[in-house]
């Protein structure tokens, strides 16, 4: 069993040359700007100050490793979609991700986080297509689920698993390969404040992390 009572920072990357080449294995987690990936983390190692979490979007520019019990990567990637950047800073992140996920042969799952809230966009939409065209696994996780009732929880929850099964259908009339292990995987209700969906989530995220 993973210990994340021993995880820290382990390096912050603002450029490809520098990313691990350890061959540790890593989960990320991806999301827009402001969506609640720090907290996430924090919540699911039960650090609460290990990410830095902001009120403020846009702040995050790198992407940080943690390093947990010297085994396996925690990925935080910087939020993307936050429209008050530059197109230049936008493009240099853009990249960046891109790079990361291309090249990143260790990565075995990417958490997407969506705000419960919300449809998602097209920056997560692109995001969501860009991994199921590489095969590249992931669970859709929806965030700050407190900020909703219980009732318009369970019908986000439904709204967004049918537009996702819906996009997965168009991907495959297009010949594009389909990812059966995370499709299989609604998405996942969490709150970092309230713990919903935190066991769950951590079940796959240590499962991917040791297949
Ligand atoms: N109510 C609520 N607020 C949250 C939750 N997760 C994050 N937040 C708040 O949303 C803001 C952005 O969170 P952060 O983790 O920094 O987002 P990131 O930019 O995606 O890393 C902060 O003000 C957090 O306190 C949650 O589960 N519930
Ligand atoms: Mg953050």
């Amino acid at each position: 069993m993973m210990d994340f009572g021993q995880i820290r920072l382990a390096r912050v990357v603002r450029a490809l040359r520098d990313l691990p080449r350890d061959g540790r294995p890593q989960v990320c987690f991806a999301g827009r700007s402001n969506v609640g990936k720090s907290s996430l983390i924090n919540a699911l190692t039960g650090r609460k100050g290990l990410a830095r979490t902001s009120k403020t979007p846009g702040r995050t520019r790198e992407i940080h490793f943690f390093l947990a019990d010297d085994r396996a990567y925690l990925v935080d990637l910087p939020g993307y979609g936050y429209a008050k950047v530059s197109q230049e800073e936008r493009r240099r992140w853009g990249r960046l991700i891109e790079g990361y996920l291309e090249h990143a042969d260790m990565l075995r799952l990417v958490v997407v986080i969506l705000d419960i809230r919300r449809d998602p966009n097209e920056d997560d939409w692109d995001l969501i297509g860009w991994l199921r065209m590489r095969a590249i696994p992931f669970v859709v996780v929806l965030a700050k689920s407190d900020k909703v009732s219980g009732n318009v929880r369970a019908v986000q929850q439904r709204r967004i698993m049918e537009a996702l099964a819906r996009q997965t259908g168009a991907n495959r009339a297009a010949g594009a390969p389909t990812n059966t292990r995370a499709s299989s995987i609604g998405p996942i209700r969490f709150s970092a404040r309230t713990g919903e969906g935190k066991n769950e989530l951590l079940r796959i995220v240590l499962d991917a992390l040791a297949g």
